[in-house]
């Protein structure tokens, strides 16, 4: 029997939770849930990485209170973001938020100063305004005073682990979101030299799933020892995917929808490129080819701004509500991070002589169906990138629960879902640290496990007819060229 503790940290929020497992099953119990609250700091949207800190020790506290004694630990996070320390360790700056818009317009002028096919064929990443290479690049122009005082890079969740345990490090999937890993050899690559990003700041990069340190907590007496596991919570997810042994996709949903599939090698040619498909690392050295979707963040940014509904009182809204009056492009820029989500979606379907969705049912129908004609497009573009067809895709994560979104998912796709785990980040993290402490031989036996402890719920497609009827309106509003002023809101 092996009692762990998963951190897992979401662009929201944070759970620290309890997993048991008992040989033969895994259970969890959540002990703490804490807001992931950004702040403001000179100007840009900055993680409050000492607040996260303080939340993750409460929760550990709650546990130990309990008196569990833990046998392991271990984090995962959101990707691409990251703190810089000086010689004594100590942060400099804070660190920004992916979706602050200090990287604007920074990736076209990288592309055309080194080219965008010598990016891709060496990080294999998609091209995404906000990974680490903008930020860095964007940060060494903007130059701020303690520039020449940094000693060293580490990802968020490699950096709180340094600030629980001492211990430095950098994981690998984690690094391979930067677009900064070369894919062909694991290592940093040669993009760095040409953008003269320097290369003393990174610390070698290491394989997850190992135990790296201990946690010392002065207060109960105890030391627990921590692990790295595949500290990019979508690496963590997808380890969770229960897949069997047919040859499927995943969706990882919530705020962001990954959907991709799993390749032993990277998948680096002109049709991936063209996709924008991504390659990024995950447990055991496999890759994870997917494609990052807007996902329920619009839905989430939406309910923020309809105070008085909850977010099962939009979905319900959305069912009755007209079907396909107005669609968006659920990934355009305008929604990476819009003042006003609402008036986001409407000014994108005036632009686009749409009727502007006006009640909440209409908004988040119009998200809604928009967001599976995306899972459309990006599944019809894995099947022509895969070497054997995919007979369905396994949707995990919280988005999971969303029944609605499911079941379209299957009929835009025209194929099973089959939906859960719903905490499938905190499982890929415990399962993680199974590994690590050698109670599981590996990522295949990690699926078997999932497999038998959490319920799988299966979806058949229905209304495929409808979705592909709307499909083409879809493609052709996606490749419409919007006039940025009276979009950006
Ligand atoms: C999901 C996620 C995605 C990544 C985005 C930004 O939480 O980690 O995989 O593209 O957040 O880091």
């Amino acid at each position: 029997m092996k009692n762990l503790i998963a951190i897992d940290l979401g662009a929201g929020s944070g759970r620290v939770i309890l997993g048991v497992y008992d040989g033969k099953k895994l259970s969890l119990s959540e002990y703490h849930r804490f807001i992931n609250n950004p702040i403001k700091c000179e100007n840009h949207i900055c993680w409050d990485i000492e607040s996260l800190l303080k939340e993750i020790k409460t929760g550990i506290d709650k546990i130990l209170q309990a008196g569990i004694l833990p046998d392991c630990i271990a984090i995962d996070s959101w990707g691409v973001d990251f703190v810089l320390t000086d010689r004594n360790g100590g942060m400099l700056g804070l660190p920004v938020t992916y979706r602050d818009e200090r990287t604007k317009g920074v990736m076209d002028k990288v592309i055309a100063q080194i080219g965008g096919d010598a990016i891709y064929k060496q990080s294999g990443i998609q091209f995404l305004s906000f990974n680490t290479l903008y930020q860095l690049v964007t940060l060494i122009q903007q130059q701020p005073c303690w520039l020449d005082d940094v000693d060293c890079l580490q990802f968020i969740p490699d950096y709180l682990g340094f600030r629980l345990t001492g211990q430095k490090n950098c994981e690998f999937t984690n690094a391979t979101t930067s677009q900064m890993v070369d894919c062909h050899t694991g290592e940093w690559s040669s993009i760095l030299d040409d953008l003269a990003i320097p290369r003393q700041w990174l610390l070698p990069i290491q394989a997850p799933n190992r135990l790296i340190s201990h946690y010392r907590s002065e207060r109960f007496d105890v030391e627990i020892p921590f692990a790295s596991v595949a500290s990019h919570d979508t690496a963590s997810a997808v380890l969770a995917v229960p897949f069997d042994c047919r040859k499927a996709a995943y969706l990882s949903s919530g705020t962001w929808s990954l959907m991709g599939m799993e390749s032993l090698s990277p998948l680096v040619n002109a049709q991936a490129q063209q996709l924008n498909i991504t390659n990024e690392g995950g447990a055991e050295g496999r890759f994870r080819v997917l494609k990052n979707i807007m996902g329920l963040w619009i839905v989430q940014r939406i309910q923020h701004e309809l105070e008085s509904y909850s977010f099962s009182d939009l979905v319900s809204l959305a069912e009755t509500a007209p079907a396909f009056v107005s669609l968006i492009n659920p990934d355009h820029a305008m929604f990476l991070n819009p003042p006003s989500m609402v008036e986001a979606v409407q000014a994108f379907c005036y632009q686009t002589e749409q009727p502007t969705p006006q009640s909440p049912g209409a908004l988040i129908r119009c998200v809604l169906e928009s967001l599976a004609l995306q899972y459309r497009s990006v599944w019809v573009g894995l099947n022509a990138l895969s070497e054997q067809p995919l007979e369905g895709i396994h949707i995990v994560g919280g988005g999971s629960q969303n029944a609605l979104l499911n079941q379209w998912c299957a009929d835009a796709c025209g194929c099973p879902v089959w939906a859960g785990p719903i905490e499938a980040s905190v499982v890929g993290n415990l399962c993680g640290q199974l590994i690590a402490l050698q109670a599981l031989s590996g990522v295949d036996a990690a699926r078997r496990l999932v497999r038998d402890s959490f319920t799988i719920t299966t979806y058949h497609p229905e209304g495929e007819a409808l979705f592909s009827e709307q499909w083409q309106r879809f493609i052709a509003l996606c490749n419409t060229e919007l006039v940025e002023q009276d979009v950006c809101c």
